[in-house]
């Protein structure tokens, strides 16, 4: 290693005094001016990475749904998965280390994480469309020079997209190419191919109207505009021309605010979908004719695709083990009509892609979403050959062809994590195939009414919690308060978590109204304090 290299360069990114960040569940977040140093030893520990598990990983530069003004930064592994947990501490300690002390905390990495500093590194780095990014992602590259490693600067790319190019290099190409026409191209042709086998083609034109967040997927989609079949037309809203990113628009303003994006004119029952400003999560909505909000969160997206999976894997008669993964925010219907109606097993996991992720990965097909539109589905290796080899010699044609769906399926959702683009490909393709049309999708059962409140605490550590968010153990006699306040509503629930991206904790709480639901969750926020 370097030294006086890393001295000169990490004198280029100093560090505030005083500023201590963490690696939280999204990697780094905060304001942009903070970040310099971080995002410039975030370089030098992806380099780390690289060599210790002799593979390409990823760095994204970009704070999804947060302000313009802030920024952030995560690590991609070498399958497009979140950085492993074992190295989120790794990322603290380099980000808080004092200047004389980083070759220290460096080589103590080393050590611990068995880096082997004379391998060869590579690194893929991506950014988001926010003003700071560019030259935050710069100051990566620095990073990534001083301990010397090759890297590829894919520039403007959405965080899924990211993901993707990591996995396709480490599989030497068998998840697809990793440049974005071979993104386009991998899942225009999957998406193609799909509707080609709907019945009810010949239709007139599929429109749907999208909220890009003012932010990366506004280009991205343009970009593959060309590649989309004539029958699909999709009308970008909130582009990033004029007005600020995340602005009042976006998957996680909708969500959040269960209303419209501004910049949309909509109408009566049109199909709506928003994106949130790195294109990983998706939301859809309509207005009825009434003028009605209507949300269809990620929630109601996992249903869809789990009814749509279940039948067509009756249909391949596979022993294939089914599941779908949800967090504690998801609402108590879906989760109703999931095991009881549609008799999927559900499980329940802590908040955060990772987690989902995480637990998906047990089943031949699982199904993740998290009730805010970040989801996908993972097929397992052993499930995804059968299926391909179904495809080339199943003799019955009602087998071979839901096979031959399942194959689409499998190259048009994007395995490696939850990505707008692919997500809303795989409903479109859902809503021709079964002819469902948008309220028909959000009919398939009913949101009990909730409600999701933020508090100010002096500690937001001082909650801990068990049973995947669902339980507090911390601090004494909080649960058992909050067990007695859900006592006195119908269908109710409620939990506190200490949120992992903010300094808040979050109450959510359901009812059967949304009066009640409303009342619950602030008699919960009262006990929290
Ligand atoms: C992050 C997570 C998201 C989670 C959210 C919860 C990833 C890529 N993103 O944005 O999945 O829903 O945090 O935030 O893991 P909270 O802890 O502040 O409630
Ligand atoms: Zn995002």
């Amino acid at each position: 290693m370097d030294f006086e290299a890393l001295r000169k360069y990490s004198a280029l990114h100093p560090k505030p005094a005083g500023l201590a960040l963490q690696y939280g569940t999204a990697g780094f977040r905060s304001k942009a001016e903070q970040l310099d140093h971080i995002v410039f030893r975030m370089g030098l520990l992806a380099i780390l990475r690289s060599k210790a598990v002799t593979a390409t990983i990823g760095i994204m530069v970009t704070a999804s749904h947060n302000p313009e003004e802030d920024n952030g930064v995560k690590l991609v592994d070498p399958l497009g998965e979140m950085l492993h947990p074992s190295w989120e501490e790794y990322a603290t300690q380099l980000a808080n280390a004092e200047e004389q002390d980083l070759q220290k905390v460096i080589t103590e990495i080393c050590q611990k994480a068995a880096v082997n500093l004379h391998k060869d590194a590579s690194v893929f780095i991506g950014r988001d469309t926010r003003p700071s990014s560019e030259k935050l992602s710069q100051s990566v590259i620095d990073g990534i020079q001083v301990l010397g490693g090759q890297y590829h600067d894919y520039g403007l790319v959405t965080t899924p997209q990211l993901h993707y190019m990591v996995c396709c290099q480490n599989t030497q190409g068998q998840y697809g190419k990793a440049t974005l026409e071979g993104y386009y191209e991998k899942l225009s042709k999957a998406f193609m191919e799909l509707i080609k086998q709907s019945h009810c083609s010949g239709e007139s034109q599929r429109h749907l109207k999208i909220d890009c967040a003012n932010g990366i997927g506004a280009l991205k989609l343009s970009e593959m505009k060309p590649y989309f079949p004539p029958e699909v037309v999709i009308h970008i809203y909130n582009d990033g021309t004029k007005e600020k990113l995340n602005h009042l628009c976006g998957a996680d303003f909708v969500k959040v605010h269960q209303k419209p994006p501004g910049g949309l004119d909509m109408k009566p029952n049109e199909r709506c979908c928003s994106f949130d400003g790195d294109a990983d999560r998706i939301v859809y909505y309509y207005k009825d004719t009434a003028g009605h909000f209507h949300l269809i969160d990620g929630d109601k997206i996992g249903t869809l695709i789990s009814i749509f999976l279940k039948e067509l894997l009756a249909k391949v008669k596979q022993d294939f083990k089914l599941a779908v993964v949800q967090t504690a925010y998801a609402n108590g219907n879906s989760t109703r009509y999931l095991q009881e109606t549609l008799k999927v097993p559900v499980h329940c996991v802590k908040t955060g892609v990772k987690h989902l992720h995480h637990k998906a990965q047990e089943f031949d097909v699982g199904v993740y979403f998290e009730a805010n539109g970040h989801g996908t589905v993972l097929f397992s290796k052993a499930a995804e050959t059968k299926i391909r080899q179904l495809v080339k010699e199943e003799k019955d044609d009602e087998k071979r062809e839901a096979a031959k769906m399942l194959e689409n399926m499998i190259d048009l959702i994007n395995q490696t994590v939850g990505d707008a683009v692919s997500d809303m490909l795989v409903i479109e393709a859902i809503l021709a195939l079964k002819g469902l049309t948008v309220q028909q999708w959000d009919a398939l059962y009913t949101d009990l009414p909730n409600r999701l409140l933020k508090v100010q605490v002096a500690d937001r550590h001082v909650i801990d919690t068990t049973d995947a968010e669902r339980r507090a153990l911390t601090p004494p006699g909080l649960q058992e308060k909050i067990d007695a306040l859900v006592k006195k509503y119908k269908l109710s629930r409620a939990f506190v978590r200490p949120s992992g991206t903010e300094d808040v904790v979050r109450i959510y709480a359901e009812a059967d109204t949304q009066e009640n639901a409303d009342a619950l969750a602030h008699e919960v926020s009262l006990a929290v304090f």
